[in-house]
């Protein structure tokens, strides 16, 4: 099984501010994380992250025969593109979204999600063990 982690904007730059929020680890640290964590549970991953909707939408659309399934986090584009949430649907793969902070305990526009509306899951609060349980829950599927 093939799986696709899609991260959205900023979160490259995960431990040089917001420490409070978004914890001291950073998007290397991420990417060591998801790809252990992988490996462990025996699926493959890739991971692209980028901080421009269009090419987050690119590479929803290039999982179409290289993917089995997605784990998308798309950071601040979540409450406000319909782009990434067209292209989740057009796609049709099992996908599962994931944020690091609790979306639901901050600000009220970060509790409206778009893209989760074509993910059979969402996960938020867990930090970076998200990731592993939106793999684990892929392989469940
Ligand atoms: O909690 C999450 O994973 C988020 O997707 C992170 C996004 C935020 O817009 C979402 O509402 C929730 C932000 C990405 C990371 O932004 C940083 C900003 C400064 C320093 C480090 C990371």
């Amino acid at each position: 099984m093939k799986i696709r982690v899609i991260n959205g904007p900023n979160l490259n730059m995960l431990g040089i501010r917001e420490p409070e929020i978004y914890g001291h680890e950073t998007y290397a640290d991420l990417e060591a994380f998801i790809y252990r964590g992988a490996a462990d549970l025996g699926v493959e991953v890739d991971i692209f992250q980028s901080n421009h909707e269009g090419a987050l939408v690119d590479c929803i659309q290039q999982c179409l025969g290289t993917a089995d399934a997605i784990v998308i986090n798309p950071a601040a584009y979540t409450h406000t593109s319909v782009a990434i949430l067209d292209a989740l649907k057009a796609v049709g793969l099992p996908a599962v979204e994931v944020h690091l902070s609790d979306v639901r305990s901050r600000e009220d526009f970060r509790r409206v999600s778009y893209s989760s509306r074509a993910c059979m899951a969402a996960i938020a609060g867990l930090g970076f063990e998200g990731y592993r349980r939106a793999i684990q829950q892929i392989i469940a599927l």
